[in-house]
């Protein structure tokens, strides 16, 4: 529990790459939903997209330009504690002190080191087999009850979960044990081209997502090629993965039902619907592009939110940090 009685919410999103409409819808759009019943921690992870190879120039831009998507897209830096994460030393510290908790097996059995170390084959770096630890002292520093995040990374909560209770037991109650909170719908927006796939930022074809930042023409040619099927009927099922996806996103946006939708386009083909999907996006979109633009030119803004936010977030931090510490048998300084 924070200040104000308020559970407190924490998540964050890596800027390994532009945001997509899966970060925004599965993700950002929760957030601000929840904006005033939460004591809320947005961090853009920053040492998480270290995992992979970054440029340095690009990441500095992308960490920027996340935070200024996290502002436009409408959570209130003056309700919320938006900053980012290598700024908290603390997170990089307790990462230690977790992964001497943590099994190789559990690492071993995370299902998205198990995708990308395939795709990456042989220069898996260590950092990216250890992630979720990082993961899991992001969320445990700030005593987290929920972590509004989209489906794929329930797995890294529950180990979050798992090495917080370790550590309790262990020594005494130290950590708030934290909950996922996924919505109900944009938890899991696919792949526009391989349907049965995640929408990732990090995919190597850009047909296969809509940035967040894309202008109308580029949201408009992709979604007229996102993959369908020839079945030729609006239905919300299984066998239609690429058709139910659309519908997933067109619900997400404008709250309409599946099953209103279907009704909506009974008898239409696809077109009307990809048509109705591009228009929605475009409309949803624009203020937030239009805002992200206004605040990548007014960098001092921006570098004050961070850094108060920062202060706030290595108060709360450090103290976690410190009672591990001292629980462990680490000589205070
Ligand atoms: P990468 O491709 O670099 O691994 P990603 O696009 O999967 O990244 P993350 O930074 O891993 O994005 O995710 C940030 C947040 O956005 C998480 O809460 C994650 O669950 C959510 N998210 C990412 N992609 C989707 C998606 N396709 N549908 C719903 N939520 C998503
Ligand atoms: N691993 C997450 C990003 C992330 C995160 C967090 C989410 C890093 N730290 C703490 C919630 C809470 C991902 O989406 N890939």
């Amino acid at each position: 529990m924070g200040n104000n009685n308020k559970k407190i919410a924490f998540s964050g999103i890596q800027p390994s790459g532009d945001l997509t409409i899966g970060n925004y819808l599965g993700a950002l759009k929760n957030w601000v939903a929840i904006q005033d019943d939460f004591e809320s921690y947005y961090c853009v992870v920053d040492l998480h997209a270290l995992t992979v190879r970054q440029d340095p120039k690009e990441l500095r831009l992308r960490t920027l330009k996340n935070l200024a998507i996290y502002i436009a897209s409408g959570l209130d830096p003056k309700k919320n504690t938006l900053f980012i994460q290598s700024h908290v030393p603390a997170h990089s510290e307790a990462t230690w002190l977790l992964n001497c908790f943590c099994y190789i097996g559990e690492l071993s059995r995370m299902t998205q080191y198990k995708d990308k170390s395939q795709k990456i084959g042989e220069s898996v770096s260590a950092g990216l087999f250890t992630y979720p630890v990082l993961m899991a002292a992001d969320i445990l520093l700030y005593n987290t009850d929920v972590v509004p995040v989209g489906v794929d990374q329930k797995q890294h909560i529950e180990l979050a979960r798992d090495l917080a209770v370790r550590f309790n037991n262990l020594y005494s109650p130290t950590f708030t044990i934290p909950e996922p909170y996924i919505a109900d719908t944009g938890a899991k927006i696919m792949d526009l081209q391989e349907p049965e796939k995640k929408m990732s930022k990090s995919a190597d074809n850009p047909n296969a997502y809509i940035l967040i930042l894309d202008p109308p023409n580029t949201i408009k040619k992709k979604i007229s090629r996102a993959v369908t099927d020839d079945i030729g009927v609006v239905r919300y099922s299984e066998d239609q993965p690429g058709v139910s996806n659309l519908i997933s996103i067109l619900s997400t946006v404008t709250h309409m039902t599946p099953k209103d939708i279907e009704k909506k386009y009974e008898g239409m083909g696809y077109a009307q619907l990809k048509a109705d999907v591009t228009d929605a996006l475009v409309e949803e979109l624009s203020p937030v592009q239009k805002t992200v633009k206004e605040l990548l030119e007014d960098k001092t803004y921006l570098e004050s939110i961070y850094k108060n936010s920062a202060d706030k977030a290595n108060y709360v931090a450090n103290k976690t940090l410190r009672k591990m510490q001292r629980k462990l048998g680490l000589i205070p300084r």
